[in-house]
């Protein structure tokens, strides 16, 4: 699906609606008159009254309701059971969007003029902004970009590698290939897994390019150089300006991944040995637990602090403790209403896709949705009873309770604050799944003393701050990819420099321009923006900090959990509440006390890492 959903309705997943209008806003047309004599030129320009364009919002917000709805049923079915009809009905109802949400994207313009409200005026322009992948008022290229959308995502979801098992072919589904990933230590086996699962990608190199085209010469119907301009213009701020501060934050917690980096590819290397891994320069990336090397908890065990363990494994707490996994989505939504928030609709438990089908083809990478903008809520994923999915679980329902929360705001401002805000959310709540929550309800006995506070740290730093650098190289690829600093016949050299420069990686195997390595993860053919995940790393821990204080928590913020705490839940309703009626900034503030993006609180939360990282690294030769 090209132009993703999620505001109002569709998949919190991606941030964006393609809202469409349908043909009443020929009543509020710019009139203008010409007369002209020998003598004079005289033209009349007559800007359209606050009335009409207050029936052009009202207008655009009923047809906003209207497609909105259709569009997701049917992405829902498409997402849910691949198949060819499913994507033809996706992308004929995607196009349509497309098309109609172009009109009100140009139309939003004629009433740059009109003296509105704060409000009205903000409507007007997330009416311009609202767009993944904005076409240009062409409609054969509108429909082109549908069938791209939902052929790419199709091909992504339904991609498998097949290998023989002791004479058997055993073929293996994208989550199955993550599993694999995070399980095995057999570095042929984990190359083998990681090189299948990338011929998912070859056959979409043509489809992003033309994609690629066809979105740019959107965005620059609409007034924008570039689609790259387009995507950084979302954020309540001017584009490079926002960069420049993404920018700045990383440049505080790079030394923190620098130190965690040196200490990983140590306890690799030792594992390993240096004919796989060696000592210095990038780490090769097949061997980090997870597919695209983003986030590499489940390498805990080779690196652990010797004397500061942990003390416990969630993924055994979980398998311990709960029969299936819709008691692992039941905890995670008894940790919300313990702040107060209300239960879910049976519809969510009824309506939900909770595991990977067993007689046809999804796409398994998870995502919330809201349907109606109201109560349909739901989630699609493949769970498995593991520690990350416990997470993951923690983090779709986030966006669940997030779109619940603003679904009294009019349609234009059923979104979040900005894109970081709703993958925030949910994240929160996991930050407060420490040791004193598992013995508060029953999963551990006893809290583990200070001595495992290292270890915690240590094995959310393999999640959290790993994580960063990945999440810049994404978006970096496709701004430069959008902005023609990298041609099509670069695609996979760029892919591979930035993954070096930022991650300190490198593939285990010869890369070059038949592969198409960028496609092999989700968020690029599903068209979603990544800078969304950055920004939710960074302001999880704000938000984090800012809760605790409300909750009255003294001491370091790794031991504080909000469960069952109604304040800090009544802090949180209310700036998910907001939607996307304010400024991101305001929401912010309303939250944490101060209207910035700031890393001092995840550089704080994981100080005491940080420096135990400098001191294991002490004689190692550190960087890549
Ligand atoms: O895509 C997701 C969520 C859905 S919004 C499961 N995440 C990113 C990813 O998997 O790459 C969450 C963390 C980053
Ligand atoms: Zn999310």
């Amino acid at each position: 699906m090209t132009n993703q959903i999620s505001f109002p309705f569709g998949k919190a997943l991606f941030g964006t609606l393609v809202l469409a209008l349908l043909t009443a806003c020929g009543q509020a047309e710019q009139e203008e008159t010409s007369t002209s004599s020998v003598a004079e030129i005289q033209t009349t320009v007559t800007i359209p009254s606050v009335a009409e364009a207050q029936a052009f919002i009202a207008d655009a917000e009923a047809s906003l309701e209207t497609l909105g709805k259709e569009l997701a049923h049917v992405s829902w079915l498409a997402q849910t059971n691949i198949s060819y009809d499913s994507q033809v009905a996706e992308a004929t109802v995607s196009q349509r969007f497309t098309e109609l949400s172009v009109n009100l994207a140009n139309e939003a313009a004629r009433y740059n003029g009109v003296a509105l409200s704060e409000q009205d005026r903000r409507k007007l322009e997330l009416l311009k902004q609202v767009l993944v992948f904005p076409a240009p008022q062409d409609s054969e290229k509108t429909g082109e970009l549908a069938e791209i959308g939902s052929r790419m995502s199709a091909m992504y979801g339904s991609g498998q590698y097949c290998r023989d098992v002791n004479g058997e072919e055993q073929c293996l589904t994208g989550d199955q290939m993550e599993n694999l990933m995070r399980e095995s230590r057999d570095p042929a086996e984990l190359e083998e897994i990681w090189v299948g699962w990338r011929d998912v990608s070859p056959p979409m190199r043509d489809l992003y390019q033309r994609q690629v085209e066809i979105g740019n010469e959107g965005a620059q119907e609409l007034g924008y150089d570039n689609l790259s301009v387009f995507w950084r213009s979302k954020y309540d701020m001017d584009a490079d300006d926002f960069m420049a501060d993404a920018n700045d934050q990383w440049q505080r917690v790079k030394p923190l991944y620098d130190a965690l980096h040196c200490h990983v590819r140590d306890g690799l290397n030792n594992y390993y040995g240096d004919d796989v891994v060696p000592a210095n320069g990038p780490i090769p990336a097949h061997l980090l637990g997870n597919q695209w090397a983003q986030q590499w908890t489940s390498l805990y065990d080779l690196v652990k602090p010797e004397t500061s363990d942990l003390g416990y494994d969630l993924n055994q707490l979980v398998q311990e403790n709960l029969d299936n996994e819709i008691e692992m989505v039941e905890t995670a939504e008894r940790f919300f209403t313990s702040l107060g928030f209300e239960p879910l609709p049976d519809t969510f438990w009824d309506r939900s896709m909770f595991l990977e089908p067993v007689d046809h083809q999804a796409v398994c990478h998870a995502s919330a949705w809201s349907m109606d903008g109201q109560d349909d809520l739901r989630i699609k994923m493949c769970i498995d009873m593991s520690a990350e999915d416990f997470t993951t679980v923690h983090h779709e329902l986030g966006h669940n309770f997030y779109q619940r929360a603003y679904k009294e705001q009019p349609v234009l401002f059923q979104g979040s604050a900005n894109d970081g805000f709703h993958e925030a959310t949910g994240d929160v709540i996991s930050l407060s799944v420490t040791p004193r929550y598992l013995v508060d309800i029953g999963w551990l006995e006893e809290e583990p003393g200070v001595k495992g506070d290292l270890g915690y740290l240590l094995n959310l730093a393999l999640d959290k701050i790993a994580f960063l650098p990945f999440a810049l190289v994404v978006d970096q690829w496709r701004w430069q990819v959008f902005n023609g600093t990298v041609a099509p016949e670069n695609y996979n050299e760029a892919w591979w420099a930035l993954r070096e420069e930022y991650q300190g990686i490198t593939p285990p195997v010869a890369r070059n321009e038949s592969h198409f390595d960028p496609g092999a993860k989700y968020h690029v053919p599903g068209n979603t923006p990544y800078m969304r995940y950055f920004l939710a790393y960074i302001q999880q821990f704000q938000f984090h900090r800012a809760l605790c204080d409300t909750a009255g928590h003294d001491g370091p913020l790794n031991r504080c959990s909000i469960y069952g705490n109604e304040a800090a839940g009544q802090k949180l309703q209310a700036m998910l509440e907001m939607g996307a009626s304010r400024p991101w900034q305001e929401a912010m503030e309303e939250i944490t006390g101060q209207p910035e993006l700031d890393a001092s609180a995840i550089i704080d939360y994981f100080a005491p890492l940080q420096i135990w990282l400098e001191e294991q690294n002490q004689g190692r030769q550190c960087g890549w």
